[in-house]
């Protein structure tokens, strides 16, 4: 079967979002700011929404020269723990598209890889369809948009996702990555960075194409081997590395749907289950202990709601989980009316357990 490699990159994220929370702030431009302990003037730009970037803003460039390119512009502090709440659940969306748990690759706080060979049946019409269901799963769910990438490997894949932006989406076929790739300048080649796009450009290789017709011997002779053979692979768009499911470092998490829209707490109760076996399963080979319960509910309307418990001291036991999170959904119940749609288990304040003793080795 072909394998079919998704790449989702949310647009503009941490600016999105807060034009999220202010609708007022959607036709201003938006700078969020990283602001260091010399207060506003010595920060730099984290990110910053379409209309902000036309006047030349760009992250990492400091916040005094943003200032003066955009006056006009709203600053905004950066809140990370909020981004960072709104990333989980965003992966929770995107993970529940790919092929398995294992087939789920988050690699920053707003991109991640999913292989989908088996659901669309390694057919690209098919993928077509997952990369707009994923598309309109995100801005349902968190009135967001994302940019999606579509190709036989992560590379492809990574570099269709910004070849349209924002609200993009492209696909590229395995017949058609040469065509792709080839007239591309070699900075946009994944993983080249300046130092060697520079020595690229003392050889004369300019564009992707050039570099994939270039002698191996010679890239191996001025790279070493593992660069060089890389470069002319790459270039020729191959890569074999596999989506692998990097763990979180501070949270995990199981999302799903109800078969139906429902109130009906046997079912409700039923799924929360399996996700918070799920969820103490990865606990457990993960070896990590938890502080904090979070459940999700998305209601028919698909408005999302979240409820947290912080816990006395960290834990990774299944039945203080499934109490928690029943305690928890109990209390949605009560205080809503509406029937739920999917829903959404969560532990995080992670802590790795160190040598942990079971009770026999106590007594
Ligand atoms: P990016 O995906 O690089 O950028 P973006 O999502 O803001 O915009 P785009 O539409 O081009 O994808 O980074 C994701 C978030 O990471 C971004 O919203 C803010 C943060 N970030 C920084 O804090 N500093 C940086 O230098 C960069 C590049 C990103
Ligand atoms: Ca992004």
């Amino acid at each position: 079967m072909e394998r079919v490699i998704i790449h989702v990159d949310m647009d503009y994220f941490y600016a999105a979002i807060e034009e999220r929370e202010d609708p007022s702030l959607k036709d201003k431009a938006v700078v969020v700011c990283m602001y260091s302990n010399r207060g506003e003037e010595g920060g730099a730009v984290s990110t910053s929404n379409y209309i902000a970037r036309k006047a030349g803003i760009r992250s990492a460039m400091p916040c005094r020269q943003a200032r003066s390119l955009k006056p006009d512009a709203i600053f905004l502090p950066v809140r990370k723990q909020f981004y960072e709440d709104i990333s989980a659940r965003v992966m929770d969306i995107l993970s529940s598209h790919a092929d398995s748990d294992e087939s789920f690759e988050k690699i920053s706080i707003d991109e991640a890889f999913l292989e989908i060979s088996q659901n669309c049946a390694g057919n690209f019409e098919k993928a077509i369809d997952i990369g707009l269901l994923i598309k309109n799963d995100v801005l349902e769910h968190e009135k967001l948009t994302c940019s999606v990438g579509i190709g036989p490997n992560k590379l492809i894949a990574k570099m269709a996702s910004s070849f349209k932006k924002p609200d993009g989406m492209t696909l590229v076929k395995p017949e058609d990555v040469t065509d792709f790739l080839s007239p591309m300048p070699v900075k946009k080649l994944w993983g080249i960075g300046k130092v060697t796009e520079e020595k690229l450009q003392q050889m004369s290789i300019e564009t992707i194409g050039q570099l994939a017709a270039y002698d191996a011997q010679e890239l191996i002779a001025v790279f070493g081997k593992n660069r060089g053979t890389w470069l002319k692979k790459a270039a020729s768009g191959i890569d074999e590395t596999p989506v692998t499911e990097k763990t979180a470092t501070d949270q995990i998490g199981r999302m799903a749907s109800l078969k139906e829209d429902t109130r009906d707490n046997g079912e409700i109760f039923s799924l929360m289950n399996e996700l918070v076996d799920d969820v103490i399963k990865k606990a457990v080979s993960r070896k990590v202990s938890f502080r904090s319960v979070t459940i999700t509910v998305i209601f028919s309307n698909f408005r999302m709601a979240t409820k947290s418990r912080t816990l006395n001291h960290a834990v990774s036991d299944k039945g203080i989980l499934h109490e928690t999170a029943r305690e928890i959904m109990l209390q949605f119940l009560r205080e809503s009316s509406m029937d739920f749609r999917r829903i959404g288990v969560r532990v995080g304040n992670l802590q790795q357990n160190i040598g942990q003793k079971s009770l026999f080795e106590y007594f």
